[in-house]
Formats: structure tokens, C-alpha cells, sequence
């Protein structure tokens, strides 16, 4: 090989300086690459059904924010709001000062203040940001709110086989507490195994309160900030390849989303590119979850992508897609069932290496034991915001695989922070290769992750439903 002008200039932005790079120094005459506006705006989801809500830099989502991997970024966050915030870049794997947690020691962005943050962003791929304060109780804060917004971090190479990307925000507004929810049942392969609901049964008993807790539900729903028929189609034209970045941004619901006539080749899960990229039918989300997926348009018409749930989709959780020249009511039919499956997409052949440690987690829920909200325990321990006592002590380059146990009827999207993990077994099925930082967890199932202890600082475990995370199923992880 020789070596000219332009290998050696390569070779030179790409070594050195992610290496070099200081974790949190920035300097005062520095320009932000971002800045992020906290406060009060409105959102118009449709004419007749204008919200107001905290919002990022007054628009619903919030700007797509684009990083290239191991770029040192600054960003500046101002909250015009009357209480302290906090940004949390979901996906990334970032100092705990700066990741956006209280329970990591993140710093808050006070009322009224502004921080100023400065990181390494990374891993490549489709993550978003989002607030991580506490909601409790208060239906207008936290990830109930308009906080969310995408972030693509541009891989270093990027195969690039599509015409054009198309980012896809799924939200809820105006919630409001009910008895019982509509937790989705049909969405994930595997059979519930006795021995939990055992458990769950046991707690049932237990239970004081012998009526559920409180569960959260919604009025309005959304694509991209407005309900389904508002708002400009996705104009697309035949034979066109769409990449589709798709966040559920819910603050507790699963959803599906279909697109009738037409199959979306999964690439990847939580931004990361999985083994074996699939066509599939329909797509499945956990709260916080992202798939990315091509969508080959080869069914010209007007077109409904939209949730499975006829209610939801009917109260807008939907866009048109509109192939060029085609008119007329945009039309939606109901696809097979589909239940979804993570290890579809994993290696063909599972190749696991064996962890340094495993910790098992059992999870139950506690009817109305809070106030008329479930207690959620992990181990028969409910998290304590008062008291941020750690569960566990990792050892730095070991590897984990925790295994989580559900002895209740609700699917918990379960993320970790700071540190990406692979899927290592799902629904019963060993798997490998699937890389993610949110993972569905079924009723009455069992999901297994790894994950090496790479990524020194406090790390937050918790499920992603707001009202799960806010009762008790968080836990910490401190490294020795
Ligand atoms: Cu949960």
C-alpha cells in the first residue's frame, strides 16, 4: 500500500483524537454544536387539538440532532421552566456526570439555568434524548411531557443502501390515570411458565388492596408531533428504498406499527445493525425503543402506517404514505397477527461467551401498595430515591448477565445506561448477536442480557414505563 497525502490525513482523523479527547473539558469561548431550549410551547397534533406541554426548543420532537461517532460534542441546555431538569442521551455510552441521571449523579439543569455538557458521542446508530426527572404522580412532567427527540450518530462507514431516511417519532398526549390498563398481550413470542405466575398469584393475596393500581391512558396520539391525516403525507415514489428510524417516545405504552401492502427489512434495533436483517409484517416497540427498517415501495396507492390498536390509530396514531400520482382516501388494512421475536434477528448459529457473573432478578408487582399506584420490587426490593442504595458492584472489564424474572402480567421495556448489551436469551430460545439498550420483557417470562462492565461510573437498570420506573423498578450499579 502506499501511502499518499490523503490515507495519511485519514489515518490521522481517525486515531487520535476520540483517545485524547477530555471526558468533560470544554472551554468558555467554545461554540455549542447544540443547544436545547426547555420550556412551555404548544404543540398543534390538529387544528381542533392544540396541547401545551414542555417541549425542546419549542417543537414536538425535538431537533434531530446529528453527531458522528467519537465526535466531541458541547451542548448547551437552558430550562425555562420553574423546576429542575434533566437530559438524558439514551443509547449513548457517556460519563455518568453527563448521561442526564440523578440516581448516576448527573447534575440537574436548574429553573431557570442552563448547563453546558460536553461528551464523546457513541455507539453509531439511531439514539434519542429524552427528560429522566421523576413523574410520580404529576401527569404533566417527565417523559409525559413533550421531551424526547431524536439523535442519529453517523457511523464511520455507512453502507448506505437506501434513497432517502425517514425519522418517525411515536407519541401520546394528554394522559390521564384509569384503573387497569391495555397492556398489549399479542405482541411477543413465548408462553408465560407457571412457576412466576405462581408468584404473581402469591402477591395478588398478599396485596391489601385487592384492585389494580392505577395505569396511565390517553386521548391523543401521534406521528411526528400530529395525528394520523394531519399534516404532510410521506411522499414516496415507486421502487424508492425508505429507511425508516423509528422511536416509540411513549412514556408507558407498546405499540405496532403496519404498513399495509409492504414489509420492513429490520436492520437494526436500538441503532445497532443486527446479524440478520428480516422482512417482517409488522413492528413491534417497547417504550424507548428504536428499529430501523427499509421499506421497499413497490405497492403504489395512499396508504395508512399505523398502529395495530384500532382505537389508537383512530385517535392518530398513524401517518400517510403517498405514492407520487395517487389520490384518494388513504387506506389502511388490518395485518396477520405477528408476534415479535428479537432472536430473528440474531446469528444464525448462537456463539455466547460465558459470564464472569450472573444476576438473577425477580420482578413483582404490588397492588396499590403506594398510594393507590403498584409497588414494583426487584428482589423484594423497591428502589428508595431517598436513600440511592445500590444493588449491585461491578468489576470493571468482567462481563454480566443479568436474567430477569417476571412474575407479573405487564411487558417491561428494560434499559440499562451507559453500556449497550446483547440479547442472550428470549421467550426460552438461547440467542446471540442482537445488541440493544432496551429490551421487552413478556408477562410471566424470563429474558436473559450480557453485558461487559467497560464504562466506569454509576449506571441506572430500570424499566422504561414511567409508572414502572417511578414505583420501585430501578436499580443502581456502582463499579468497584
Ligand atoms: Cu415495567
Amino acid at each position: 500500500m502506499t501511502i499518499n497525502r490523503r490515507s495519511l490525513l485519514k489515518l490521522a482523523s481517525v486515531v487520535p483524537i476520540v483517545a485524547a479527547a477530555p471526558r468533560l473539558a470544554w472551554t468558555a469561548d467554545e461554540k455549542a454544536d447544540y443547544t436545547l431550549r426547555i420550556g412551555t410551547g404548544l404543540v398543534e397534533l390538529a387544528p381542533e387539538h392544540i396541547v401545551s406541554t414542555t417541549l425542546y426548543n419549542d417543537q414536538f420532537p425535538g431537533p434531530l440532532v446529528r453527531f458522528k461517532q467519537g465526535q466531541r460534542v458541547v451542548v448547551d441546555v437552558h430550562n425555562d421552566t420553574d423546576t429542575p431538569e434533566l437530559v438524558h442521551w439514551h443509547g449513548q455510552t457517556i460519563p455518568s456526570e453527563v448521561d442526564g441521571a440523578a440516581e448516576e449523579g448527573s447534575p440537574y439543569v436548574p429553573a431557570h439555568g442552563m448547563s453546558r455538557i460536553a461528551f464523546v458521542s457513541g455507539p453509531s446508530g439511531f439514539r434519542f434524548y429524552h427528560t429522566h426527572v421523576v413523574a410520580g404522580a404529576d401527569l404533566h412532567r417527565s417523559t409525559y411531557s413533550g421531551q424526547a427527540g431524536p439523535v442519529y450518530i453517523e457511523p464511520k462507514d455507512n453502507p448506505g443502501a437506501y434513497d432517502r431516511e425517514v425519522f418517525l417519532v411515536l407519541k401520546e398526549f394528554n394522559p390521564s390515570f384509569s384503573r387497569g390498563g391495555d397492556m398489549a398481550s399479542d405482541a411477543l413470542v413465548g408462553n408465560p411458565i407457571a412457576s412466576l405466575q405462581q408468584i404473581g398469584k402469591l402477591a395478588d393475596e398478599n396485596a391489601k388492596d385487592k384492585t389494580k393500581g392505577y395505569e396511565v391512558s390517553y386521548e391523543l396520539f401521534s406521528i411526528n408531533g400530529r395525528m394520523l391525516g394531519q399534516g404532510d403525507p410521506i411522499r414516496v415514489k415507486e421502487g424508492e428504498r425508505v429507511l425508516f428510524h423509528i422511536l416509540n417516545a411513549s412514556a408507558t405504552e407498546i405499540r405496532s406499527l403496519a404498513l399495509p401492502g409492504h414489509v420492513f427489512r429490520v436492520i437494526a434495533l436500538d441503532g445497532n445493525p443486527v446479524p440478520t436483517p428480516a422482512n417482517v409484517p409488522v413492528l413491534w416497540f417497547g417504550t424507548a425503543e428504536r428499529i430501523s427498517a427499509i421499506v421497499e415501495m413497490k405497492h403504489p396507492g395512499v396508504w395508512v402506517m399505523g398502529d395495530l390498536a384500532d382505537d389508537d390509530r383512530g385517535h392518530g396514531m398513524g401517518i400517510v404514505v403517498e405514492y407520487a400520482g395517487k389520490t384518494g382516501e388513504p387506506q389502511w388494512v388490518k395485518p396477520e397477527p405477528f408476534r415479535w421475536n428479537y432472536a430473528q434477528f440474531g446469528k444464525p448459529s448462537v456463539a455466547l461467551a460465558t459470564p464472569d457473573e450472573t444476576i438473577q432478578m425477580t420482578i413483582v408487582k404490588h397492588n396499590a401498595a403506594e398510594h393507590g399506584f403498584n409497588r414494583w420490587t426487584l428482589n423484594g426490593q423497591a428502589f428508595s430515591m431517598e436513600t440511592m442504595t445500590p444493588m449491585f458492584t461491578l468489576h470493571h472489564g468482567k462481563r454480566y448477565r443479568l436474567k430477569f424474572r417476571n412474575a407479573s402480567d405487564d411487558i417491561h421495556p428494560l434499559h440499562l445506561h451507559r453500556h449497550s448489551f446483547e440479547l442472550t436469551n428470549t421467550a426460552g430460545s438461547p440467542t446471540s448477536g442482537v445488541i440493544k439498550d432496551v429490551v421487552m420483557l413478556g408477562g410471566y417470562q424470563e429474558v436473559e442480557i450480557d453485558f461487559v462492565a467497560d464504562n466506569p461510573g454509576d449506571t441506572l437498570l430500570h424499566c422504561h414505563q414511567q409508572l414502572h420506573m417511578d414505583f420501585g423498578f430501578m436499580a443502581l450499579f456502582k463499579y468497584a
